[in-house]
């Protein structure tokens, strides 16, 4: 008989599908089974038929909504993108997320966590990103983690970024249910362990919540580098008073976003992962042809 469910797991080649009314199969996929050029991942809606052992067979992936490459997932609604005092926050990671999430129309929010170390970083975020995307201060320590709670009820989100913001810590105080492993800085290199080894999605009253594998590398896909400023809401904001329409903010006489980095309307350093990015798009599309 085929079911309908969601992928909620998946380990070497191992699912766990979750039918509507919470219960979970483990499924194996046949190798050839694609959706647009991606196999079958965590968020994936899938038709499934069950074996006689009560093991199934995913069958088809039902069309997707969306899909995030980093963290790999599919038909997600809210991404926290989560930066903490330590490891040293990558504000480029934050800027590609950011963009990733602007093309799959998927809402960002992004969360300041271990505000109980230090609050500094809430308004270094705030100075990039404030026009952008909701920043929310939490600790996982404490309450204020109930912060995030609106911004997921009834939805499917995941979380994304570095190994060891916390992301994992943030999940456990939201559902007293979940146990995940929980790791800590490397006192050598300052940054994380990579504790999470494998993203998983939890069944929370109406919507999921994702844990996922933190990352330090994040490209960008089908964006070029002249269309690059569009993809920056703040940017398009100032864009308006440039004097060509399709000013790339970068060499062009009378750029208003130049002119609002310079009277401190706009953030320079913002400004200046915009000049390296674009620079990155241009150096790539000169390999390509
Ligand atoms: N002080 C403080 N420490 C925190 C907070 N949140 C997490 N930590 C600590 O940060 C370390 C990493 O936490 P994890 O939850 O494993 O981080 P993660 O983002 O899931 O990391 P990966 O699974 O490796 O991607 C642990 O030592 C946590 O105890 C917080 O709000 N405040
Ligand atoms: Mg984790
Ligand atoms: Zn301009």
């Amino acid at each position: 008989m085929s079911k309908n469910g969601i992928v909620t797991k998946l380990v070497g080649g191992v699912f766990n599908v979750m039918e509507e009314n919470g219960k979970v199969t483990v499924c194996y996929s046949p190798k050839k089974l694609r959706y647009k050029e991606s196999d079958v991942i965590i968020g994936d809606n899938v038709r499934f038929d069950t074996l006689k052992n009560g093991k199934g067979i995913i069958n088809k992936i039902l069309p997707r909504k969306n899909k995030l490459s980093r963290p790999e997932i599919a038909n997600v609604d809210v991404c926290f993108i989560v930066v903490a005092s330590e490891p040293q926050p990558d504000l480029y990671l934050v800027d590609k997320v950011l963009i990733n999430c602007f093309q799959e129309k998927i809402e960002p929010i992004i969360v300041v966590n271990k505000s109980d170390i230090s609050t500094e970083l809430f308004d270094v975020i705030c100075d990039n990103y404030k026009s952008v995307a909701d920043i929310i201060p939490v600790s996982a320590l404490n309450e204020t983690v109930n912060a995030l709670k609106p911004f997921f009820s009834g939805k499917t989100a995941c979380f994304a970024g570095q190994s060891a913001v916390g992301k994992t810590s943030i999940i456990n105080a939201l559902l007293p249910d979940f146990c995940g492993a929980v790791g800590r800085l490397s006192v050598k290199s300052g940054r994380g362990m990579h504790t999470t080894r494998h993203a998983s999605l939890h069944k929370v009253n109406d919507g999921f919540l994702a844990d996922t594998c933190g990352f330090s590398l994040c490209d960008l896909h089908n964006i070029r580098s002249d269309e690059l400023r569009l993809y920056l809401d703040d940017f398009v904001e100032c864009s308006r008073n440039c004097k060509y329409n399709s000013c790339t903010h970068t060499v062009e006489p009378d750029c208003a976003v130049k002119k609002a980095v310079s009277n401190g309307k706009l953030n320079k350093d913002r400004y200046d992962r915009y000049l390296e990015e674009y620079n990155e798009l241009v150096e790539a599309e000169k390999n390509q042809y």
